[in-house]
């Protein structure tokens, strides 16, 4: 698949729990234009849990993926077997090791996405000041987009400017401080929404609330 906005929302599932995190899948699969997962949620279910939240939406593995260029090939290959629709991966280990996430990604029909200025204050260390390369190299290397902070508006402009045709899609939306409006309004595609939802008393109305926001 090729990730297309629709209602510009990504729902990361980030609960430790199989019974919650499919319960949730089922119920706002067909709302969201993805599912993102990551560690928590794979460390405890395993890869394929992958394929189970597959009958319900687009799948991103948020797996940071971060080695040499042939450790790499063999983690995006295990995860577009297991179903993902595209996976993230750091920049920061340079150019060849996200072109090796990027190739395989091309032969399964499949995205690679690149994380560049992270959403975290952390990311003022290192991060921010390398991110505008990030994104440079991201599209050097054939990336389809990159993942750039709803914390900071101002710097989603910046980035926006220079990532040109490639998608951002936007994280820290609610529990971190971000809000979803004006990330995409800053020029992100989608944002990416976790514990705001599903903590929430009603991850449904949560999501359909934030969807709303996206609309206006
Ligand atoms: O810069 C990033 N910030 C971030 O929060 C890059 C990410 N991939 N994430 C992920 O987005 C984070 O690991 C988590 O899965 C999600 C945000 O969750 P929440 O803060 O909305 O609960």
């Amino acid at each position: 698949m090729t990730l297309t906005p629709k209602s510009r929302l990504i729902i990361a599932l980030d609960v430790t729990d199989r019974t919650e995190a499919l319960s949730i899948a089922e119920k706002l699969g067909g709302a969201v234009d993805a599912i993102k997962v990551n560690y928590p949620l794979v460390l405890v279910c395993g890869l394929g849990i992958i394929k189970d939240i597959k009958k319900y939406a687009n799948v991103i593995a948020d797996f940071k993926v971060a080695d040499i260029p042939n450790t790499n090939s063999l983690i995006c290959r295990e995860t577009f077997e297991a179903g993902a629709d595209a996976i993230i991966c750091q920049g920061f280990v340079g150019k060849d090791s996200v072109k090796a996430c990027v190739d395989v990604a091309n032969k399964y029909g499949r995205e690679v996405y690149v994380v560049t200025e992270m959403s975290h204050p952390g990311a003022l260390d290192f991060l921010q000041p390398h991110a505008f390369e990030l994104v440079d190299l991201a599209f050097r290397a054939g990336a389809s987009g990159i993942i750039a902070p709803a914390t900071r508006p101002e710097r989603l402009v910046d980035i926006r400017c220079r990532a040109g045709d490639m998608k951002i899609l936007s994280p820290g939306v609610g529990a971190q401080g971000g809000d979803a409006r004006k990330a995409i309004d800053a020029g992100a595609d989608f944002v990416i929404v976790g514990r705001s939802i599903y903590n929430a008393e009603d991850p449904y109305a949560a999501a359909v609330n934030f969807i709303e926001q996206l609309r206006r």
